[in-house]
Order: structure tokens, then sequence, then C-alpha cells
């Protein structure tokens, strides 16, 4: 079964997903391997890698470690074109729709797809959606893009349908790594409502409250990074919130 088809029958099933997002910026080896044992133990459904700002030219080698211990898809999640990595299971093919900055709708995809063509890597086509977080984020500084106002949830509806005649498979709304304040849940309640693909939803989720309020706004998968970084314990809390759907 491809990853879409794994995502979309959690979904039909009703099923609270759960990515792991990973920066190998800011986990080392060791750490990592604890986290992945965890994981392993866990219902958590992917791995994401990858960064805004990523500095580490070790893709290939992080990669290839988790996937030596773990069978979940394991998917980048990228900031640019070098994140590319062959030992992956997919890529999240993302335009970066709340923008209006071409190279980040368009231009990387160009230089990125003959690379993508050679690999066996599934390519999720993604319409990905910065939103307003009350700080500035990595991803908005870096992509020189304004996020979606987050009292606008109307300019996400329109922004949510075009990606979806345009064809994209997935919709990531997402208030960027370690966001202050998390996607509301009335833009996600409406994004839900007009939408058919899966809904992603990550930024600022640090709270078993956050996590359960996403999910019961219309949440398909829920992206967890900085708060297992900083204690990968939270993991735990993540359990008892999918399995106490
Ligand atoms: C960032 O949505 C992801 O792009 C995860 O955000 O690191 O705040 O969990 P956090």
């Amino acid at each position: 079964m491809s990853i879409l088809e794994e995502i979309i029958r959690n979904r039909d099933l009703k099923k609270r997903q759960i990515a792991v997002l990973i920066d190998p910026d800011k986990l080392g080896t060791a750490d990592l391997l604890s986290l992945v044992a965890k994981i392993k133990a866990s219902p958590i459904n992917y791995i994401l890698v990858g960064g805004s700002l990523l500095s580490s030219d070790q893709m290939d080698e992080y990669i290839g470690l988790i996937k030596k211990e773990i069978s979940i898809p394991v998917i980048i999640f990228p900031g640019s074109v070098h994140q590319i990595s062959h030992k992956a299971d997919g890529i999240l093919f993302l335009s970066l729709i709340s923008g209006r900055n071409p190279e980040f709708l368009i231009g990387s995809q160009v230089v990125a797809a003959p690379l993508l063509r050679r690999s066996n890597l599934e390519v999720l086509s993604t319409g990905y959606i910065l939103v307003d977080s009350g700080v500035q984020t990595t991803a908005s500084y870096i992509s020189n893009t304004t996020p979606l106002p987050r009292n606008k949830a109307d300019i996400a509806v329109a922004t949510a349908l075009a990606s979806e005649m345009i064809g994209h498979k997935l919709l990531y709304l997402d208030g960027g790594s370690g966001a202050k304040l998390e996607v509301p849940k009335e833009m996600i309640t409406a994004v839900k409502k007009h939408i058919e693909m899966p809904l992603i939803i990550g930024g600022g989720i640090n709270t078993k409250e956050k996590l359960e309020t996403a999910f019961n706004s219309g949440a398909d998968i829920v992206v967890v990074g900085t708060a297992i970084e900083k204690n990968q314990d939270f993991l735990n809390d993540i359990v008892e919130v999918v399995e106490g759907a």
C-alpha cells in the first residue's frame, strides 16, 4: 500500500494519525536512536525528517539509521532541494501556497522533479499553508513569505479549495516549528468542511489539550516536532490522546 493510501485508509477509519518531525540539526545520533526506539513501541504512524534551515549534509546517513530500526514510513519534509534522500520512503512535495514567492511555489519543484523521477520516493503532492503564529518563524523568514492571517479562515478556505482544484493530494496547515500559537481551531474546522483531501496540522502542538483540539477540529494527521525534541516523554501524552479516541 502506498503512503497516500495508508493516510486515506486511516482517515476513513477515523484514526488519529501522528507524524513525529525530526530535525537532524537538532537531534544527535544518540538521542535519535532513543527516540526511534520509543516511537517503535508506540502507535506513531509516520516520521518526517527535515527543516526550513538545515545545515546537516548527512541526510542519507541519518535516514538510513532510522530505517534500520523502524518500518513505519519515513517521509522527507524538505526545506530545500538539498534535503532529498533516496533512503526515505516518500517526500512531501510542498508548494508554499500561502506565499507569493515563485521559488517556493514552483521554482524548487522544477529543480527537484528530475531527481525525484529517478528515485523510488513516493511523491506526495502537498499544498502547504503557513499560518501566522504570533511570532515570525524560521519557515516564513527563510521562504520570504507572509503567513496567512490567523483570523482569516475565509482566506484559508479559498486557498485550500484552490489547492485541491490544482490537484494537490494533501493539505498542510502549519504554524511553523516552535509556533507560539497553534493553528486556530476555527480555521481547521472551516478548511476541513470544504476539502476532500487529508488535512495535516502542525506547529506549536505541545500539550495534550492542543493535540486533542486539533483532532476534534478536523485534523487527520497532527505533526509534532519541538515538544518531543524538548521532552521525549511527551510521546506518552500523545499515545494517551491517540488511544483515548
Ligand atoms: C513544523 O509543523 C511542524 O513545520 C512541527 O511544529 O516543531 O512546533 O511541533 P513543532
